[in-house]
């Protein structure tokens, strides 16, 4: 994390609700900067471990470290632990951070802290929050109520109130009408940010956004208001599953008679017990994978099809996913974090995690 020549390295955020498309514009910002030479650390962020949005980073190349068992507040020390073991390896330019999609009062717990006390060593951009139109119509009062609780809706709207940029994604599944009356809604909703709509999947409008992140300033803003027992009550709605699972195939399998199968499976019970899918998602890695090589699927809506969102070249006949893999970015000697106490509002937050 240490500045070089002068120039402290970037760090991006980028938040929103559970299956917006975060891992997959982090991915796509990373290629991106990877490209102009520009040297990225990815830093993934789950309840979980052994996470699948790890997986999925680091089959791209990057090097990308895991916060898991709780979100960047709750886990702030490891947060600025990740920067310090991913530069440890290699002098990085600009990380990219992920938060859990549960997440929100980032700017009080993660990023004011972050420029309070690393400011000198780190640039902290502006705030992404990414939002999936097809699941904001509801939110913002275009149409009925959508599959979440109240309370699990009112972590979605504080998401946003803190946005210094709200993302809406996933574009390319929408007329330009439906765009424009959603990005106008979201505008006057959340006055306070900038709204810009982006189809990662089409790589369209992504350039206005990227601008912004790396090299705009964020907004001056009053700290959120949040009533911890509602937003407590709308996580505890919202039920985790973690699992890893090993496969043995004879004869050998296709990644998505699989990954697809399984997630299909997973779906139509939910749906016949009106559960709401927030996001499901699924990896598969060879047991004798060469690096990079998995597979894996993804189911945002009950309504949809699993999608595999990254394919193997060739059927398995023993793997397992997600699984535990090195970090070739993790140098041992590295650093461990520096123990910061935690403000009494990430204390309040993280209570009992
Ligand atoms: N059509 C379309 N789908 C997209 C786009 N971006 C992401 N997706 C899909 O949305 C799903 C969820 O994407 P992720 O990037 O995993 O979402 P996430 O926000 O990281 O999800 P969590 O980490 O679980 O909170 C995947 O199936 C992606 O392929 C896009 O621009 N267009
Ligand atoms: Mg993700």
């Amino acid at each position: 994390m240490a500045a070089r020549g002068g120039v402290r390295p970037r760090l991006i955020l980028i938040g929103g609700f559970l299956g917006a498309g975060k891992t997959t514009a982090v991915r796509r910002l990373a290629v991106h900067l990877a490209d102009q030479g520009i040297r990225v650390g990815l830093i993934s962020n789950d309840q979980g471990r052994n996470l699948v949005d790890t997986e999925v980073l680091r089959s791209g190349g990057f090097a990308t470290e895991e916060i898991a068992g709780g979100c960047f507040c709750c886990r702030f020390d490891d947060l600025v632990g990740a920067t310090k073991r991913l530069s440890s390896v290699l002098p990085i330019d600009v990380f990219i951070a992920e938060p859990v999609g549960s997440c929100t009062d980032l700017g009080a717990t993660v990023v004011a802290p972050l420029r309070r006390l690393y400011g000198d060593r780190l640039d902290v951009a502006p705030l992404s929050v990414l939002l999936d139109p097809l699941r904001a119509e509801a939110l913002i009062g275009l149409a009925d109520p959508g599959p979440f609780s109240d309370e699990v809706d009112y972590i979605r709207r504080k998401q946003l109130e803190e946005a210094d940029l709200v993302v809406i994604t996933k574009i390319d599944l929408l007329t330009e009408a439906r765009a424009t009356s959603i990005s106008d809604a979201l505008g006057r909703a959340f006055p306070s940010a900038e709204v810009v709509a982006v189809s990662v999947r089409e790589g369209r409008n992504l350039e206005p956004w990227f601008e912004r992140v790396l090299f705009g300033s964020p907004g001056q803003r009053p700290t959120l208001t949040v009533d911890y027992d509602r937003y407590a009550r709308g996580e505890a709605r919202l039920g985790w599953l973690n699992a890893t699972v090993a496969v043995v195939a004879r004869p050998s399998v296709g990644d998505d008679a699989l990954l697809g199968r399984l997630a299909g499976a997973i779906r139509e019970r939910l749906g016949a017990a009106a559960i709401a899918v927030a996001h499901l998602k699924a990896s598969l890695t060879p047991d004798d994978a060469s690096p990079g090589e998995v597979a894996a699927i993804s189911l945002v809506r009950n309504e949809a099809a699993p999608e595999l969102v990254i394919t193997l070249a060739r059927p398995v006949a023993s793997g397992r996913g997600p699984r535990r893999s090195s970090n070739p970015a993790r140098d041992p000697r590295a650093p461990g974090p520096h123990r910061v106490a935690p403000s009494p509002r990430s204390r309040r937050k993280c209570r009992g995690r």
